[in-house]
């Protein structure tokens, strides 16, 4: 609900003593940007609204149409719109039927001038454009008041007799009949370069009733001298759509002429900006609190960018996450176990031959300083592929779907591992030693544990580790807004900027924050040499497992 009424709004800038400004909008942005700019009223122009579409101001577009572009532009702001009604479309029935519609989808007012349907732009041989018969327009005017069921709603009358060729008497005398037939303000139109017949007539119409303005002819006029005339309401009727379209003609030339993006990238809004003012927030806000199911989507982050030391032999073409297990690459599995649990976001992050990654279904993002940077930087390109909630883990995995069924259903806190407590294998690197704040405990269905650090030490503080941390994290919640701020943090300093997931979790960790542990026993593995190659192949071919995949 508006706290003021629209009409009212309008009307208060028709009588208020200062001189007020309307901007022309064709579209719901358009109005938004209106609004944002500053502006308290919006002219819903004939011209503008009509060239938005790609037609002429020629009525051309019926009434109802236009009314659907009005309805979208008040629901997309606050601000008071009031239509160009051209004729009213017609006679003073269909004037009736107009304002009537106009109340009910929340327009301000109307202006209508005194011309014949169809009319065409004051602009396009104005004076040949026949006048409407005096006595009829009075008439239109006094049946739109009279359907009018929200007292303040505005109607406006359009004086076009000076376009016409007509001089400033037969400008007065009209005005002043559509005055007293009922009109809130007299529109007076001029196409001069200079606002003198404008002038001379707000001079001798001694603000009878509030004058409204369109400087388009003679925009070079020092706004203060309409405030001298005692003007009510300047209309900047056009600039809008014009900006628009200038911007587009430039735009699309360019594009057209370089067959890329990259020349206007930096002209044009950023996508961020649409969203923005299409309020995609406040949708997300809303999601949370109506549809909690909906938006909790999980979405998947892979980090892929290494080619694997211990695999050179294999990884010359192709990341190591391309290769194959069991007739099928590493990422193929990883994917259709996400799918099959319903976790259809997925994003990689790509690195070493990222050319080379093959992959249906997923969205790829690269990290183009894999060479040189840590897992951090990977984590960091694919900050924003993460939503509310991702699991984030490392490419090389394989496991039984239990483990991500498990962490996406079961475990709950912001963050959340996922920690082997079978033995340590013989095989297989050390670098992800957990310590955690008690120990598997398999006769117990655990959720509280939580992980005290991660490191390659095979004792820390005299313990012996929980277990081994696979590779595979959840983060969810204001959990996500932690991790971004964690990465940059590492990133930022130069004995962290090269560092890995496990530093990132102690940096969490080391920040007070609960990293859950979900512990799991064997029935996983990840693949680091060929030997590690040799058992994902009997892994995931159905074979007895090995090592810690027992
Ligand atoms: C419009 O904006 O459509 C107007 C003003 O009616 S003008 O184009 O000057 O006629
Ligand atoms: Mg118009």
């Amino acid at each position: 609900m508006r706290a003021v009424r629209a009409s009212q709004a309008l009307r208060s800038l028709l009588t208020s003593p200062e001189t007020e400004f309307l901007l022309e909008a064709h579209s719901g942005v358009s109005a938004r940007i209106a609004e944002e700019a500053g502006f308290r009223g919006i002219w819903a122009s004939g011209l503008a609204i009509s060239a938005q579409c790609g037609v002429r101001d020629h009525n051309e577009l019926s009434w109802t149409q236009v009314l659907e572009v009005v309805e979208l532009m008040v629901d997309a702001t606050s601000l008071p719109v009031l239509l160009d009604g051209d004729t009213g479309y017609g006679d003073f029935n269909n004037l009736r039927r107009l304002v009537r519609k106009l109340e009910q989808i929340g327009g301000a007012g109307v202006c209508i001038e005194d011309k014949c349907f169809p009319k065409t732009n004051s602009f396009i041989h104005g004076e040949r454009q026949p006048l409407a018969d005096v006595d009829e327009f009075c008439g239109k005017i006094k049946a739109g008041k009279d359907s009018q069921t929200d007292p303040d709603f505005c109607l406006i009358a359009r004086v076009e007799a000076l376009i016409a060729g007509w001089p400033l008497d037969e400008a007065l005398r009209r005005a002043e009949a559509y005055r007293a037939a009922g009109a809130d303000a007299i529109l007076i139109h001029s196409k001069r370069a200079d606002p003198l017949e404008v002038l001379a007539f707000a001079a001798a119409w001694k603000r009878r009733a509030p004058l409204v303005i369109v400087p388009t002819a003679y925009a070079s006029t020092p706004t203060p001298v309409f405030r001298r005339a005692g003007i009510a309401l300047v209309v900047w009727a056009n600039a809008l759509i014009r900006a628009s379209v200038a911007g587009m003609q430039r735009v699309a030339g360019r594009i057209h002429a370089s067959e890329s993006l990259l020349d206007v990238e930096s002209d044009i809004a950023k996508l961020g900006e649409i969203f923005r003012l299409q309020g995609a927030d406040e949708l997300i806000e809303a999601e949370r609190r109506y549809a909690p199911s909906a938006r909790a989507r999980t979405h998947a982050l892979i980090l892929a960018a290494t080619r694997g030391s211990g695999l050179e032999a294999v990884t010359e073409d192709r990341p190591k996450v391309m290769l194959t297990v069991a007739g099928r690459p590493l990422l193929a599995r990883l994917c259709e176990a996400f799918k099959g649990e319903g976790v259809h976001d997925i994003h990689v992050v790509a690195g070493y031959r990222a050319e080379a990654l093959d992959a249906s279904g997923v969205r790829v993002l690269e990290n183009r300083e894999h060479a040189s940077c840590g897992e951090l930087r990977s984590l960091a390109c694919g900050m924003d592929a993460l939503g509310d909630d991702a699991v984030v883990l490392y490419g090389d995995l394989l496991f039984r779907p239990y483990i991500l069924r498990d962490l996406l259903r079961v475990a709950s806190g912001d963050f959340v591992i996922v920690v082997d407590s079978a033995p340590l294998p013989a095989h297989g690197n050390r670098n992800d030693l957990a310590y955690c704040s008690a120990p598997d405990d398999r006769a117990l269905y655990q959720t509280g544990v939580e992980l005290r650090r991660v490191s390659r030490e095979s004792t820390w503080q005299g313990r012996h580790p929980d277990g081994r941390w696979i590779g595979m994290l959840r983060v969810r919640g204001p959990g996500i807004d932690l991790l971004r701020q964690t990465v940059a943090a590492l990133e930022r300093r130069e004995d962290t900027a090269r560092a890995g997931m496990p530093e990132l979790l102690n940096a969490l960790v080391e920040q007070g924050a609960a990293v859950r542990v979900l512990y799991v026993h064997g029935h996983w593995l990840d693949v680091n040499d060929l030997a590690d190659l040799e058992r994902a192949n009997a892994f995931a071919g159905g074979s007895p497992a090995e090592g810690s995949a027992a």
